[in-house]
C-alpha cells in the first residue's frame, strides 16, 4: 500500500486563520482554488509565465501556480482577490479597473490587480514606467487590452489612495443616461475585477459530485495510421470510470468543415471527433479517459497504448505540395481549393513597360498562435428533458451545433450550446474544439463530463492562424506613382482540417492591395492540407496574412520609384470612381482625409527618427493600410428577440458571443438607443445571451460582424416593440394594455446585409456591406548590433463609422495593435515543443508593447451600419505588422524582413543582405 503523506499548515488567508491539510507538493493555486474554493485566483499557463495567479504572500507578490505549499511557513499572510474588496466595497484598484474598461475578458484582471496592490503597498506614487517595470518583473500578461488601460488604472488608483482624486465605477457613465456612443463601463466589470466571473475551470468546482473529469489520449506524432488501441491498463486505475474511443460514438464521428464553394475538392467531413483510422496532426484526440478527477484521468491516459504506423508528416505547404507527397486524406488532393482573381485587363504589359516602376517579392506570414490567457475548457450534461447541454468558449454557438450534431449522432433539437464566461479567444473558438469531445463523453457515460486543456494542449490542439506564402508584383506609372496593375499568387497552409479553408483562401483575393483603386489585377490562390496545427480563424482572418505582402511590397515600390511611402498611398487610395479588388464600390472614401490627418505626425516622426538615431540604434517610421469587411460574405444575417416584461422591464435575447470584446455592453447600448422613445433607463433593460435553448441565432462573433449584424437586429426588434406599444395619441401601452389589446409582447428582430458572394474563379462580387479602414504608423528602434527591434509608438487613424462605445473601441484597438507587434516580431507556433507555452510562443509582455498608442477616429457614419456604425474587432490587427516591418526598413536604409516573425537574426540577415 502506498501511503499518501499530507501536511498540516496554518495560514492566515484574507485575514482569517485557517488550519489546512495539504499535499506538500501541491501548489498554492491548487490549495486556494480546489480546497478553499477561492477561485478568484485564476490559472492560465500554470508555469509561472502569465501572472494570472498572482497573490500577495507576506507582503510580496508571488505566482501561486509555482509556489509549493511546503515552502509556505505557518502563519504566513496570504491575500487573494477575495480579500481585497467586495462588490459592495471595492478597492480603488478594482474601481479604476471597471471605470477605465480595463477588464475585457477579465481573466487576467485579478492577477493584475493583486500585483498592482503589491506595488502600491511599496510605492504609493509610482511613475508609469515604474508600473510597467513592475508588471514586467512579475510577468503579468494581458492579451486583450494592449496594457495601456491597466497602467492608467494603477495611476488612477494610486491618486485615489493618496487622496488626490475620487473615482467611482460610474465615473464615465454619461450624465444624461444615454449610453450609446458614450464611455459607459460594461455591466460584467464588477464580477470580473472581484474574481467572481466564473470561467469554465471555476465552474468545474461548482458541478455536482457525480461529474466525471476527462483527459485526452493524444497523438504524439503528426501523421500515422491507427492499427489498434489497448485501453486495458488504463481501465485498471482506481477512479477511472471508462475509456471512450471512436467505437463509442453514435454518429458519423466527423465534424463538418462547412464547405463554402462547390469547387472545393473535399467534402468537409475530414475531422474526426476521436481518431479512428488515422492521426492527422500532433495532439489529435484518439480516446478520452473519464475518471473521478482530472489528475487520475491524465495519469490513466498515459497508460492507453496506441499501435501506430507512422507516415511521413508534411509540416508546411511546400512539403505537402511536393509531387511524391501522399494524400493526407486519401481521395482528396492535398491542394484542395483554388481561388482566382480577375479584375480589368491583363496587367502583364505594365510589368514590361519602360513607363512603369515594378517591384516584386516573396513573403511569409507565420502560424500565429492566439495565446488567450485562459486555456480551452468546457463540459456537457443531460438536462431533465433529455437535452444534451454543452458549455464551452464557443463564439459560434449555432454554427457549432450544426457542425457537431451529425458526428455525435444527435438530432439538432436535442442539443443546446451555451457559452461560458470566456477568457479570450481572438478567433480560435470560431472552430469547435472540445464541444464534440465532452458531448461524446456525456453521451457515452450519461454523466456530466468536464474537460480542461493544459496550456500545451491549448497550443497544439486548438486552431492557429494559417501561414500564407505569397509572391506579388506591382507596376506603377513612373511619373505619377499611380498603380497600373498587380499580380500575385498565395498558398494557404491550412493544416489537416478543411474547415473554412476555402473562405480563408478567398481573403487572399479580397485584401491584396485593398485600399487602392487598381484597375487591373490577376491572382491565384491555393488552399493546402498539411500535418501541422489546423487552421482556424484569427482576428483579421486572412487580411493580416495578405496585407503583409501587399503593404510591404508597396514600400518596396516606393523605395524603387523614389516616392515617399505615405504619399504613394495618398496617390493611390480609394476615391470616388474606384473599386475594391473584388470590383465593389467602397462604403467609405476617407483615406485621403486620414492621410491628411497623419501627415504632420508622420513628418514629425521622421524628423525625430533622424535626430535620435545613433550608429547602432537606428530609428525608423513605417506606415501601412489595414482593411477588413465587417460581416461574413454575402447575405449574412442575424436575429435578436426583444420582450416587454410584466414589470415594465425589457429583455433582449441574442447570441452575440463574448470573447471579451463586450457583447453585454454592445447589446445594452443598441437596445437603449432604439428604445429611447419609451424613455426607459438602461437599468431597466435585461439581457439573456448565448444559450441556443433560449436565444435566437445571431450568427457567430467572427468577422467583426456583431456590432453591425446583431446591432441592426436588436434595433429592428426594438423598433417592432416600440411600434406595437405606440398608441394613436403617441403615448405607449403598458404591458397590461398590450395584453388587453391582444398584442404580442415579444418580437424577433432580424437584419440581412445587402451583399453577395465572390466568384471562386474571378473573385468578383460585393461580399460585405460595411468595411473598416485603418491607417497605421509605427515608430521603431532597431539595434543593428543585435537585430532587436523595439516598437516605440503606434498611431492608428481609423474609419469605423459611429462608435457604439468609446472605451470598448479604444480597448479593441490597443489590444489589436499589441497583437500586431507580436505578429511582427515574436509570435509563432512552428516548433511544437518550444512554442507550446505562452512565453515559448513569444507572447508580448508589457515592455514589448509601447505605452503610447495614439488613436484617432474620423467621423464617417455608415449607410448600412446600426446608427451608422461599422465593426472594429479585427481592423487593428490588419496593418500594424507591415507598418513595423516598413519602419525597420526605414531605419536600416531598406532592410525588408519578408518572413515573419522578424526575429533579431532575420533583421540582421536582412541588413547583411543590403550590404551585398
Ligand atoms: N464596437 C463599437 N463601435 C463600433 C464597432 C464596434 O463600440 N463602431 C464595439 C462592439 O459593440 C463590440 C466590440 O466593439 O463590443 C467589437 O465589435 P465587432 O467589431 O462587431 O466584433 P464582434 O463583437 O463580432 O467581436 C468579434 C471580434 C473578433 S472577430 C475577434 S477575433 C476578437 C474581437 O472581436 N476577439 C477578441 N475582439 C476581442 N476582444 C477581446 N477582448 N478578446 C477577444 O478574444
Ligand atoms: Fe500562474 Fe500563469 S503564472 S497561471
Ligand atoms: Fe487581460 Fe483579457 S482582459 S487577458
Amino acid at each position: 500500500m502506498e501511503i499518501a503523506k499530507k501536511m498540516e499548515k496554518i495560514w492566515v488567508v484574507n485575514g482569517i486563520e485557517h488550519k489546512l491539510i495539504v499535499d506538500p507538493d501541491a501548489f498554492l493555486s491548487e490549495v486556494l482554488r480546489e480546497q478553499m474554493h477561492l477561485v478568484g485566483t485564476k490559472v492560465g499557463c500554470a508555469k509561472g509565465q502569465c501572472g494570472a495567479c498572482s497573490v500577495i504572500l507576506d507582503g510580496k507578490v508571488v505566482r501561486a501556480c509555482i509556489t509549493k505549499a511546503r515552502r509556505i511557513e505557518d502563519y504566513a499572510n496570504i491575500t487573494t482577490i477575495e480579500g481585497l474588496g467586495t462588490p459592495q466595497n471595492l478597492h480603488p484598484l478594482q474601481v479604476a479597473w471597471v471605470a477605465n474598461g480595463a477588464a475585457q475578458c477579465g481573466f487576467c484582471s485579478p492577477g493584475f490587480i493583486m500585483s498592482a496592490k503589491g506595488l502600491l503597498d511599496q510605492n504609493p506614487k509610482p511613475t508609469r514606467e515604474e508600473v510597467r517595470d513592475w508588471f514586467q518583473k512579475h510577468k503579468n500578461v494581458c492579451r486583450c487590452t494592449g496594457y495601456i488601460p491597466l497602467v492608467d488604472s494603477v495611476m488612477d488608483a494610486a491618486k485615489v489612495l493618496r487622496g488626490e482624486m475620487t473615482l467611482d465605477i460610474n465615473h464615465n457613465f454619461p450624465a444624461d443616461g444615454n449610453i450609446f456612443n458614450s464611455r459607459a463601463p460594461r455591466p460584467s466589470g464588477v464580477a470580473k475585477v472581484t474574481g467572481q466571473w466564473a470561467f469554465g475551470d471555476d465552474q468545474k468546482l461548482q458541478l455536482p459530485a457525480d461529474t466525471l473529469h476527462l483527459a485526452i489520449v493524444e497523438a504524439r506524432v503528426s501523421h500515422a495510421n491507427i492499427k489498434g488501441i489497448d485501453v486495458s491498463e488504463a481501465l485498471k486505475v482506481e477512479g477511472v470510470h471508462s475509456v471512450i474511443t471512436a467505437k463509442d460514438i453514435k454518429g458519423k464521428n466527423r465534424i463538418t468543415g462547412l464547405i463554402t464553394f462547390p469547387t472545393n475538392k473535399g467534402d468537409g467531413w475530414d475531422r474526426p471527433i476521436l481518431c479512428d483510422e488515422k492521426v492527422f496532426q500532433y495532439g489529435d484526440a484518439i480516446a478520452l479517459v473519464a475518471a473521478t478527477s482530472e489528475k487520475i484521468a491524465r495519469e490513466a491516459a498515459e497508460l492507453v497504448k496506441v499501435d501506430l504506423e507512422v507516415l511521413p508528416a508534411y509540416m508546411n505547404a511546400p512539403a505537402a505540395m511536393a509531387e511524391d507527397a501522399i494524400e493526407i486524406h486519401p481521395g482528396t488532393p492535398n491542394t484542395y481549393y483554388k481561388q482566382g482573381l480577375v479584375k480589368g485587363d491583363d496587367p502583364e504589359p505594365f510589368f514590361n513597360s519602360a513607363d512603369c516602376v515594378v517591384a516584386e517579392g516573396s513573403y511569409y506570414t507565420q502560424r500565429q498562435p492566439h495565446l488567450p490567457i485562459e486555456p480551452d475548457v468546457g463540459f456537457a450534461m443531460y438536462d431533465e428533458d433529455g437535452i444534451l447541454r454543452i458549455y464551452s468558449k464557443s463564439i459560434g454557438l449555432y454554427l457549432h451545433l450544426y457542425m457537431i450534431a451529425p458526428g455525435l449522432g444527435v438530432e439538432p433539437d436535442k442539443i443546446a450550446l451555451i457559452q461560458l464566461p470566456t477568457g479570450g479567444t481572438f478567433g480560435y473558438k470560431f472552430s469547435p474544439t472540445m464541444e464534440a469531445l465532452v458531448g461524446a463523453a456525456t453521451m457515452a457515460t450519461g454523466r456530466p463530463c468536464h474537460l480542461h486543456y493544459n496550456y500545451a494542449q491549448q497550443q497544439y490542439y486548438t486552431g492557429k492562424r494559417s501561414p500564407f506564402w505569397t509572391t506579388g508584383k506591382v507596376a506603377a506609372d513612373k511619373k505619377t506613382g499611380k498603380i497600373k496593375g498587380t499580380q500575385h499568387e498565395w498558398i494557404v497552409d491550412h493544416g489537416p482540417y478543411s474547415e473554412f479553408g476555402d473562405l480563408l483562401t478567398l481573403r487572399g483575393a479580397q485584401y491584396f492591395m485593398a485600399g487602392y483603386g487598381i484597375p487591373n489585377m490577376r491572382a491565384v490562390g491555393h488552399c493546402v492540407c498539411t500535418n501541422h496545427g489546423w487552421g482556424s480563424a484569427f482576428r483579421g482572418y486572412g487580411s493580416p496574412e495578405i496585407m503583409f505582402p501587399s503593404e510591404v511590397l508597396l514600400d518596396e515600390l516606393a523605395l524603387k520609384g523614389g516616392w515617399d511611402p505615405l504619399e504613394l498611398r495618398y496617390v493611390n487610395c480609394y476615391r470616388p470612381g474606384d473599386t475594391t479588388p473584388t470590383g465593389q464600390v467602397p462604403d467609405s472614401f476617407m483615406y485621403p482625409e486620414m492621410i491628411d490627418i497623419l501627415r504632420p505626425k508622420y513628418k514629425e516622426a521622421l524628423a525625430n527618427a533622424k535626430r535620435h538615431s545613433s550608429d547602432t540604434l537606428k530609428k525608423g517610421v513605417g506606415v501601412a493600410f489595414g482593411i477588413y469587411g465587417a460581416g461574413l460574405d454575402g447575405p449574412d444575417s442575424a436575429g435578436a428577440d426583444v420582450e416587454l416584461n410584466a414589470d415594465g422591464t425589457i429583455t433582449i435575447f441574442n447570441t452575440w458571443q463574448d470573447h471579451g470584446q463586450g457583447s453585454d455592453l454592445g447589446t445594452l447600448c443598441f437596445a437603449h438607443e432604439a428604445l429611447r422613445p419609451l424613455g426607459i433607463p438602461a437599468s431597466k433593460l435585461k439581457i439573456v445571451l448565448n444559450d441556443t435553448s433560449k436565444c435566437p441565432n445571431s450568427g457567430p462573433a467572427g468577422g467583426s460582424r456583431s456590432n453591425v449584424l446583431v446591432g441592426n437586429a436588436i434595433i429592428n426588434g426594438c423598433k417592432q416593440l416600440v411600434e406595437a406599444m405606440r398608441k394613436p395619441d403617441g403615448t405607449f401601452r403598458t404591458y397590461d394594455e398590450m395584453v388587453k389589446d391582444g398584442l404580442k409582447t415579444k418580437y424577433n428582430g432580424t437584419w440581412t446585409q445587402p451583399a453577395n458572394d465572390c466568384d471562386p474563379d474571378t473573385g468578383q462580387g460585393n461580399p460585405f456591406a460595411n468595411y473598416m479602414y485603418g491607417l497605421f504608423m509605427a515608430e521603431v528602434t532597431v539595434d543593428t548590433t543585435t537585430g532587436k527591434t523595439q516598437v516605440d509608438k503606434m498611431t492608428l487613424v481609423e474609419d469605423i463609422g459611429t462608435l457604439t462605445n468609446r472605451q470598448t473601441v479604444d480597448g479593441q484597438n490597443w489590444g489589436g495593435l499589441a497583437q500586431g507587434v507580436g505578429l511582427a516580431l515574436t509570435e509563432d507556433f512552428e516548433d511544437i515543443k518550444k512554442h507550446s507555452s505562452l512565453a515559448g510562443a513569444g507572447v508580448p509582455y508589457i515592455k514589448d508593447i509601447p505605452d503610447v498608442m495614439e488613436l484617432i477616429y474620423v467621423d464617417s457614419p455608415r449607410e448600412h451600419g446600426p446608427f451608422g456604425g461599422s465593426g472594429v474587432g479585427e481592423v487593428p490587427l490588419c496593418g500594424p505588422h507591415p507598418a513595423i516591418i516598413n519602419a525597420i526598413a526605414n531605419a536600416t536604409g531598406g532592410a525588408f524582413v519578408r518572413h515573419l516573425p522578424a526575429y533579431p537574426e532575420k533583421v540582421l540577415a536582412a541588413i547583411k543582405e543590403l550590404g551585398k
